[in-house]
């Protein structure tokens, strides 16, 4: 009875080979997961450069990144996207830690689990994505370690390349900015991305765009516009054939955008906004956006990653893959969700080397000079994550036990 093995049986039982399974028996063999404990860390690392947004500036980052460990010592990554303060979102790094030691962690007691039913699993939780979504993402990486199989792959992603741009912060002057692009373009990215907010907007977009008519450009104002005293800005926006505008408004205001959508002929596209799969839904029925921004963190998960991308490939809405300053780990995760067929356009998945000094996975994230990054081929996020660097970082940890109890085989359907 296929049910009955271990995920470890199951991997030592496909011998030294490795070779990736066909759909079919993906689909089929299902191993469980038997998990033994999650390991917190908070790691804090200085950003290369300065990076800011209309909500504030970043110079450092606090990570928290889970591992979770089955019973055979298997071990999974994730990173939790939450920043130091609640200012992109609600949540925080240390709102997660709480989050996962005493909320998240004991609704994984007591159970063999599989990856694509930990979101199921926490909902009896509100909210709290990011902590969520680490948690899970974690766990995605162990089962496909344990399947043997790329993360990617493990996901049902379908593309081996993926194509990257880059997310550029509000600069000390103008002629700073037009060098960062003129600077990034040349390394290959595939589109710029700025960073606007109310009185740094127009007049950035005219100076890049008087030096480069065609290339793919978009702005993303981290919800720092309103509708009503905004419009005029809005529709100056609109004249620049910018590919899209990136949450103009604020989270709730989906009618908003709506409205606003409406009346541009850009592309609105929304970030903050999308927190689950049915944000999603309910954006794309009011007409509130024309694409979607997915980061895993925000919306709670690689399963409610990949139901939005569903959701969008149904409905023809272009999607693509945000970041949030990760490390190689969440960068990694990031790298897997891209692989999905619906992610058309470029993300903001770029190279650690844009950010770190020294990235804590090996090898670290490469991009091209066509602008893309080859997705990797080993089992889960496919880099060896650097766990000597990883201590070294450590500024906190915490291991809290999962009570595991087996449920006979005979039990199961
Ligand atoms: O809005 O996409 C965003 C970074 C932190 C918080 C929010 C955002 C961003 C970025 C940077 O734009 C994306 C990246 O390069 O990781
Ligand atoms: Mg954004």
């Amino acid at each position: 009875m296929i049910f009955s093995q271990s995920p470890a049986a199951f991997s030592a039982q496909r011998g030294e080979g490795r070779e990736p399974f066909s759909e079919f028996q993906v689909e089929r063999i299902v191993p469980q997961i038997q998990l033994d404990r999650l390991e917190l860390r908070e790691l804090n690392l200085p950003l290369k450069f300065p990076f800011e947004t209309s909500f504030g500036r970043t110079t450092n980052r606090r990570v928290l990144i889970v591992q979770a460990i089955d019973q055979s010592g298997e071990v999974g990554y994730g990173e939790c996207v939450a920043m130091e303060g609640p200012f992109y979102s609600g949540e925080t790094i240390d709102t997660a830690w709480i989050i996962i030691a005493k909320h998240i962690a004991p609704l994984l007691a007591s159970q063999d689990i599989r990856a694509d039913q930990v979101y199921g699993m926490l909902s009896p939780i509100r909210g709290n994505q990011m902590a969520k979504g680490a948690v899970e993402a974690a766990i995605w990486d162990l089962e496909a370690k344990l399947f043997g199989l790329p993360l990617w792959k493990h996901l049902g992603g379908e593309r081996t390349e993926i194509a990257c741009g880059v997310s550029i912060g509000l600069q000390a002057s103008t002629n700073e900015l037009v060098e960062t692009v003129a600077r990034e373009l040349d390394s290959g990215y595939q589109r710029i991305k700025i960073k606007i907010k109310p009185r740094q907007d127009v007049k950035l977009v005219q100076a890049v765009r008087a030096r480069y008519k065609d290339i793919l450009l978009s702005v993303d104002a981290n919800a720092a516009y309103s509708l009503e005293p905004d419009l005029a800005v809005m529709k100056e926006l609109d004249r620049y054939n910018l590919l899209m505008i990136e949450q103009p408004l604020a989270a709730g205001d989906l009618v908003d955008h709506a409205k606003l959508q409406r009346q541009l002929s850009t592309p609105l596209c929304l970030d903050e906004s999308i927190g689950s799969a049915a944000n999603a839904r309910h954006a794309l029925e009011l007409g509130a956006c024309r694409i979607i921004n997915i980061k895993l963190g925000r919306v709670g998960g690689l399963s409610q990653a990949r139901e939005i991308h569903n959701l969008a490939v149904q409905q023809r809405i272009p999607v693509w893959c945000g970041g949030m300053l990760e490390t190689g780990i969440g960068r990694a995760h990031n790298i897997a969700v891209s692989s999905l067929p619906g992610f058309t356009l470029p993300g903001d998945v770029s190279a650690s080397r844009r950010y770190w000094e020294e990235d804590i996975i090996e090898p670290e994230v490469e991009v091209s000079s066509r602008g893309t990054i080859q997705v990797p081929t080993s089992p889960g996020l496919g880099y060896r994550v650097r766990s000597d660097r990883i201590e070294k970082l450590t500024v906190r940890s915490e291991t809290i036990r999962i009570g595991h109890v087996a449920i006979p085989t005979n039990a199961r359907p």
